[in-house]
């Protein structure tokens, strides 16, 4: 059976809504009629918010296996937990101010890539790349960008592996690509990126205090990949040991 690549046209879509909902406002609806009306008007918005949790259904799915398959071959699972989240609308917002992408889903849709966004967090940073490849090799994925921030960190200290893809969900009667960004990160990464996110947010502290803060992180960040490649050097021994026990 073919699956037509369909393009569902939001924007006329909502604007005709729109104008409807601004004709209601101008007369006297019920109760139950202006929430016939919301339903209809945020379907569109549902939809295509769904599109982007089918996506991140398949990835997770993709790396789940992936992860038993490790096992089956007698090593530990790589993947100590995946996160996986749809962008929030201030974000998605703040994203359209930052980078002037059109206001309209079509907007978001081609221009934003991690709508969806999925965190694959492991203890080693072997396994990263090991996973990264094997979850490249597969031949419903589509990579549209790698951004190596492990090999090439940025200022601030920040490291993870990310790559953006298009991934296809099956639908009732159509096949639709749909964009996501996988985090690949270790544990130490992540435990970093998190306390880094916080104060990016923290806009009320002195300037003074945001630079202190900052270098100790970006310090941090330096050691704690010294650990990462440390831990990493462990394993590899205990793993030649095992192999070959009489040295
Ligand atoms: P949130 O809250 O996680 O959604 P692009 O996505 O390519 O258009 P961008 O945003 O420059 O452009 O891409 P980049 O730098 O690859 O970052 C994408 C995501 O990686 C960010 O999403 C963060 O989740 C994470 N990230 C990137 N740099 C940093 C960093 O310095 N510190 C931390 N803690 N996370 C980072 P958002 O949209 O910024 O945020």
């Amino acid at each position: 059976m073919d699956y037509p690549m369909s393009q569902p046209q939001f924007n006329s879509q909502n604007m005709e809504i729109m104008r409807q909902m601004q004709d209601f406002a101008e007369i006297d609806i019920t109760e139950t009629e202006f929430i016939d009306l919301l339903e209809v008007s945020m379907m569109p918005i549902q939809q295509f918010f769904t599109y982007y949790k089918c996506a991140i259904m398949e990835i997770e799915t993709k790396f789940k296996v992936l992860n038993e398959q490790f096992s089956l071959n007698g090593e530990s699972n790589p993947i100590e937990f995946i996160q996986s989240r749809i962008k929030s609308y201030g974000s998605i917002l703040r994203k359209i101010s930052a980078k002037d992408i059109p206001r309209s889903l079509d907007g978001i849709e081609s221009q934003i890539n991690d709508v969806a966004g999925i965190r694959v967090v492991c203890s080693f940073v072997q396994d990263i790349y090991r996973l990264a490849d094997c979850f490249l090799q597969q031949d419903d994925i589509t990579l549209l960008e790698r951004k190596d921030y492990i090999q090439n960190p940025k200022p601030n200290g920040y490291r993870s592996l990310h790559l953006i893809v298009a991934v296809p969900i099956f639908l009732e009667n159509e096949k639709r690509l749909v964009k996501a960004e996988v985090q690949l990160r270790t544990l130490a990464m992540d435990f970093w990126a998190s306390l880094e996110h916080k104060l990016r947010y923290k806009k009320n502290l002195p300037d003074e205090t945001l630079n202190v803060l900052a270098g100790d992180l970006k310090r941090c960040a330096d050691e704690s990949a010294r650990w990462d490649a440390k831990m990493q050097e462990i394993r590899n021994q205990i793993q030649d040991a095992e192999a070959f026990p009489n040295g």
